[in-house]
């Protein structure tokens, strides 16, 4: 049975026996200073102000009982699953792998490898660990979630134009319904989240659906 969720460009059809939620990245390394994020000379504060929404949306779920996709982005310690190609970019120093103030930026097991307290993953929810900016490049994701008779995606994390757009392209293009919650997801660059918003949900959800926090809880909870 599906619940027409208010949405832009047009209702989405929720089906609760066939969506997952996936929250992204809410981790130390974008979201608190001396990470990742801030290393590349962002302003994580924008990225904080979302977080007792995702936590909100997290315990949603929960109390409805349904399946949870936690993911991190992160690179072993031997960083062999790093690229130079990636660990070369961006203007600023240190690089990823590099000693920062919440341990090696953005490598497995480190302190500011984490995912925030307010949004940790309990017991039995799916925790995955990536090393690209989509959830489905080099990870199990996608067999993990058709093992569980997924075919819709809710996605929530950070930072929207990055890590959550590629995962929802990704998404899109295996099939997935794809329904971004708007105040559950930010960017370090206002401009970008609003394009973002605008570029999926465009030419009647060429790759998803967009809609508020309280627009879900009202039609699911
Ligand atoms: N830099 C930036 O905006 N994002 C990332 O590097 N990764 C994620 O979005 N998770």
């Amino acid at each position: 049975m599906t619940i027409a969720v208010a949405a832009s460009p047009f209702p989405f059809p929720f089906d609760a026996g066939r969506a997952a939620l996936a929250v992204i990245d809410m981790q130390r390394d974008f979201i608190e200073s001396g990470g990742f994020g801030a290393s590349l000379g962002n302003d994580v504060a924008r990225l904080q102000a979302i977080v007792p929404t995702v936590a909100a949306l997290i315990a949603l779920f929960r109390a409805r009982g349904l399946p949870i996709l936690h993911t991190r982005e992160s690179h072993l310690p031997d960083l062999s699953d790093c690229p130079p190609a990636k660990r070369n970019r961006g203007a600023a120093s240190p690089r990823i792998g590099d000693s920062g103030a919440m341990g090696r930026l953005l490598v497995r097991g480190e302190p500011g490898n984490a995912i925030i307290d307010a949004c940790a993953p309990l017991a039995g929810e799916m925790v995955v660990d990536k090393p690209g900016k989509g959830m489905f490049f080099a990870t199990d994701c996608d067999a993990m979630l058709r093992a569980r008779g997924i075919t819709q995606i809710v996605f929530a994390g950070v930072t929207t134009e990055v890590c959550v757009q590629t995962s929802m392209r990704e998404a899109n293009d295996r099939g997935y319904e794809c329904l971004l919650i708007t105040d559950a997801t930010e960017s370090y660059f206002e401009e970008f989240k609003a394009a973002t918003i605008a570029m999926i949900t465009a030419q009647g959800a060429i790759v998803g659906w967009a809609t508020g926090f309280h627009e879900l809880e009202a039609s699911i909870a």
